[in-house]
């Protein structure tokens, strides 16, 4: 196997210990990077007052990770700003939100080329790069710049935005073009990769090969959709080990006999919590004789909030959870327990397992991971039921949840009260059909299906399924 060499704007080296407080995403790439001896690659998160280039190579438990601290402007620039404040929101159909200053692009544009003049004199012949997320798009124009001819892969995580946004953003086109230097572009879904194609298509001319490969001046991509799975196995077991069944015994200690509706999320406006609790209020108001029955447990650790929105964000959420809480709370019970802060994964699996329901509800989200850790941590006998929004990247795959239109109260609202009062039978049906999914589907198999496709392995491409394929 040749060498990976992955490449992200943060590195989350391995912690061993069975890797139990690392995501799914994270012991993957830990275990591929093993496997071939890689070397993970990206920002400590770290800043220095003058970039200097210097790379803090460490090795823990079988993985180097190779970082670069960046300075105070960098952040700023390149993080806060292009990434978290432009692209970001636009990619999540936040146009009112994103921002666009000269400055932003230029510190995105310099950092780019820091990590390729960095990372570059690390590449060997035979390495295949695989570079993460919309932090580094032009990274591997930049490689190529630097006369690296490897096979470079490239992974959205997040959604790609319908043409008629991404037109807002300046210089749009050369950011989209940079992406023809990468041999593979994977995103989440379907759906991304026909808004990729309509942009490529429509405003770049470019044409699609009989292969389903993208030509575009001389170059040809490889675009799939590959959506990025959990180790649902580990995390199943997870779901019974000391830690989570502790957890869940305390969950169900302290909800009285109550069912427990469940949120996880990061603290993003892209998670739409505010139109969650809009929805949940809306159910207890349409039954109240469920009020002192239910209560949502919301964790939603605090994200980026160096960036005003995300303050926003917080401030808009303490005020309507204390408003449905004032109103409608009894001295022995309170609708809402909203927590800003994380929990250790493996406590967060015996709270999944704790919850009758799971409220997934992005107004857009690349996958969501929550859904599958969610309906990975049931217990088999008696699941409880997820209740997802048709727009997030998981909805293609979690066909069998309840799905819901996030904006409509409504609709969120009337999928409590099904959730509730679903009977077993149902609840197993549903939740085999999703488990099943999510075993197949695998990060395993999204890593591997991706790694073919980016060595062109006649493996790699029977993997990538029928519907994936573009359209002559
Ligand atoms: C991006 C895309 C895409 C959350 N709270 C705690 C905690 N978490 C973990 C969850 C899950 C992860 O964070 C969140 O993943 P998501 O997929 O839901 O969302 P993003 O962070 O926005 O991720 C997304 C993903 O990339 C992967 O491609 O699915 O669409 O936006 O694993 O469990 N973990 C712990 N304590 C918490 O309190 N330990």
């Amino acid at each position: 196997m040749s060498r990976l060499l992955v490449v992200s704007n943060r590195v989350q080296p391995p912690v061993g210990e069975g890797e139990a407080n690392q995501g799914g995403l994270a012991v993957a790439l830990s275990a591929a990077l093993r496997e071939s001896n890689g070397m993970w690659f990206g920002w400590s998160g770290q800043e220095t007052e003058s970039f200097t280039g210097h790379i803090n190579f460490q090795r823990n438990h079988g993985v180097t990770t190779a970082t670069i601290d960046l300075e105070p402007q960098d952040t700023e620039e390149y993080y806060n700003g292009y990434a978290n404040r432009t692209l970001w929101p636009l990619f999540h159909d936040r146009i009112d939100l994103a921002e666009f200053q000269r400055g932003f692009e230029g510190g995105y544009a310099r950092v780019n080329l820091r990590f390729a003049d960095t990372l570059s004199p690390l590449i060997e012949p035979d390495d295949l790069v695989w570079i993460h997320d919309y932090h580094m798009i032009p990274l591997g124009r930049e490689l190529r710049r630097q006369g690296i001819q490897n096979r470079i892969g490239f992974f959205l995580h997040i959604p790609w935005p319908p043409t008629r946004l991404l037109l807002s953003l300046p210089h749009h086109r050369e950011l989209v073009e940079s992406l023809f230097f990468y041999d593979v572009v994977g995103l989440q879904t379907q759906e991304w990769l026909d808004s990729f194609l309509h942009y490529a298509q429509t405003q770049l001319g470019a044409e699609i090969l009989e292969d389903g490969c993208l030509s575009y001046q001389g170059r040809v991509l490889r675009a799939i959709a590959c959506p990025i799975g959990i180790d649902a196995a580990a995390f199943q077991d997870m779901a019974n080990q000391e830690l989570a069944i502790q957890a869940c015994d305390s969950m169900r200690r302290s909800a009285e006999g109550r069912a427990m509706i469940l949120g996880v999320d990061r603290l993003d406006y892209s998670k739409g919590l505010e139109e969650r609790f809009w929805g949940y209020e809306r159910f207890l108001k349409e039954h109240p004789e469920m009020q002192e029955k239910v209560f949502m447990l919301q964790i939603a650790p605090p994200s980026r909030g160096d960036v005003q929105s995300y303050q926003e964000i917080r401030n808009q959420l303490d005020t309507l959870s204390g408003r449905i809480n004032g109103e409608l709370a009894s001295a022995e019970w309170v609708p809402i327990r909203y927590v800003n802060k994380g929990y250790p994964r493996g406590a967060l699996a015996g709270m999944y397992r704790a919850a009758a329901a799971c409220l997934v509800t992005p107004l857009r989200d690349g996958m969501n991971l929550v859904a599958k850790e969610y309906v990975a941590a049931q217990d088999p006998e008696d699941p409880g039921v997820l209740i997802l929004s048709s727009f997030a990247g998981a909805a293609h795959q979690l066909k069998q949840a309840l799905l819901v239109n996030p904006h409509s109260a409504e609709d969120v609202a009337d999928a409590i009260a099904r959730a509730l009062n679903m009977d077993k039978s149902e609840r197993i049906e549903r939740w085999q059909a999703m488990m099943d999914i999510l075993r197949k589907e695998d990060v395993n198999w999204w890593l591997n299906s991706f790694v073919d496709a980016l060595t062109g392995g006649d493996e790699g491409r029977a993997k990538v399924r029928e519907k994936d394929k573009v359209p002559a």
